[in-house]
């Protein structure tokens, strides 16, 4: 089974989505494996944000997403991390179809509520800058049959 990092940002936090964001993956069947609330500092933002350093958003991403709490979670499932990305909705919501995080809950792109890993390469780097492998759950659930064949 593939897993994701999926991250409710500081405004998802701030507006109350919390549940509302879990609901939606949980709902959908995916297994929650790692999840805390924690306050990203500038390093870690950089270590996340790597390849966006010294662009022109960078310095106003860097300052959002250490502005409050965020919600970091690990989810397991068959084909999690595009099935993620294809629930949170384009990176602008501005083009996140409706049914969509992002087209349901944001406006703008500096403030769109969620991140998830963009490939299974990415997750494994982004899960292990949030969590320790002690962190995550190895666990079955009783409806597992009649989520997958
Ligand atoms: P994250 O990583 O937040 O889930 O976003 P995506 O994976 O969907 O998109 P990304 O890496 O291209 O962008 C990271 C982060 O930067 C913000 N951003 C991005 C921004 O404020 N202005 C921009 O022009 C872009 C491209 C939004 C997401």
């Amino acid at each position: 089974m593939e897993r994701t990092y999926v991250m409710i940002k500081p405004d998802g936090v701030q507006r109350n989505l919390v549940g509302e964001i879990i609901s939606r993956f949980e709902k959908k069947g995916f297994k929650i494996v790692g999840l805390k609330m924690l306050q990203i500092d500038r390093a870690i933002a950089e270590k996340h944000y790597a390849e966006h350093i010294g662009k022109p958003f960078f310095e106003g991403l860097a300052s959002y997403i250490t502005s409050g709490p965020v919600v970091a979670m690990v989810l397991e499932g068959k084909d999690v991390v595009a099935a993620a990305r294809a629930m949170n909705g384009a990176t602008n919501p501005a083009n996140a179809g409706p049914g969509t995080v992002r087209g349901d809950m944001a406006i703008e792109v500096g403030r769109n509520v969620i991140h998830g890993s963009d490939s299974v390469d990415s997750a494994k780097r982004e899960i292990f800058i949030y969590f320790t492998e002690e962190e995550l759950c190895e666990y079955k659930k009783v409806l597992e049959n009649w989520i997958y064949e």
